[in-house]
């Protein structure tokens, strides 16, 4: 079945066979009051709405059979594979490994380091453990999705100017044909979250295509 979705700047085309999602980093450590998204001076609050797109667009991945991957950004509890310049960034006091209200942030297995309960991956879905921006650096991200024949990558998460972007940019380059959700990705920052978007979309989609939950669903269900 060939999907035809209606975004920026051109219809987007892809077939359920050939097509992931990639859910990017929503984790405790950036969702929640007392994670990693806090300590560096950011209001947690603003990402909450996207939590229930993120919810409905994965449910809809789930009943369309899609190759379906979780991302999350983290560092071994040794630092090992934590660049000091990554470490020494935010505030004195509250750096990637120190102890905070969810656990030691954004240390693998930290409670903070963990998925949204409400977008928890089921069994047979992957889950992505990542120590950079992008969720091709340093991850079998590529190999899996070339195991899978994917070909079409449908991205959603958090933040948007950031994590998003970093691998949207990783993926062009690897020959993969992107679409953004915008209303499942956020930004602590409005203006930076539809600046980021226009930047993808824009010299007639310099790194992908945009859409929205609702037009994305539209041409699922056609
Ligand atoms: N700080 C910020 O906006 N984002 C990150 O550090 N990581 C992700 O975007 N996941």
């Amino acid at each position: 079945m060939v999907w035809r979705v209606k975004a920026k700047p051109s219809t987007y085309q892809c077939d359920e066979q050939s097509t992931a999602l990639i859910m990017i980093d929503m984790q405790r450590d950036f969702l929640e009051p007392g994670g990693f998204g806090e300590a560096l001076g950011n209001d947690v609050s603003t990402l909450r709405p996207v939590i229930a797109v993120c919810k409905d667009l994965l449910e809809l991945a789930r009943e369309s059979n899609l190759t379906i991957v979780h991302t999350r950004e983290g560092h071994l509890p040794d630092l090992s594979d934590l660049p000091e310049t990554k470490r020494n960034r935010g505030e004195p006091g509250q750096k990637i490994g120190d102890l905070g209200p969810l656990g030691r942030i954004l240390i693998r297995g930290s409670s903070g380091h963990s998925l949204m309960p409400e977008l928890a991956p089921e069994k047979h879905e992957y889950v992505i453990d990542k120590p950079g921006k992008g969720a091709f650096f340093a991850t079998d991200l590529h190999g899996i999705l070339e195991r899978e024949r994917v070909t079409s990558l449908i991205l959603a998460g958090v933040t948007t100017e950031v994590c998003v972007h970093s691998t949207v940019r990783e993926a062009n380059d690897r020959g993969y044909d992107c679409l953004v959700i915008g209303d499942a990705c956020g930004s602590y920052f409005p203006d930076f979250h539809s600046v980021a978007l226009k930047m993808i979309s824009a010299q007639g989609g310099i790194f992908g295509k945009v859409t929205n939950f609702l037009e994305f669903s539209r041409a699922v269900s056609e």
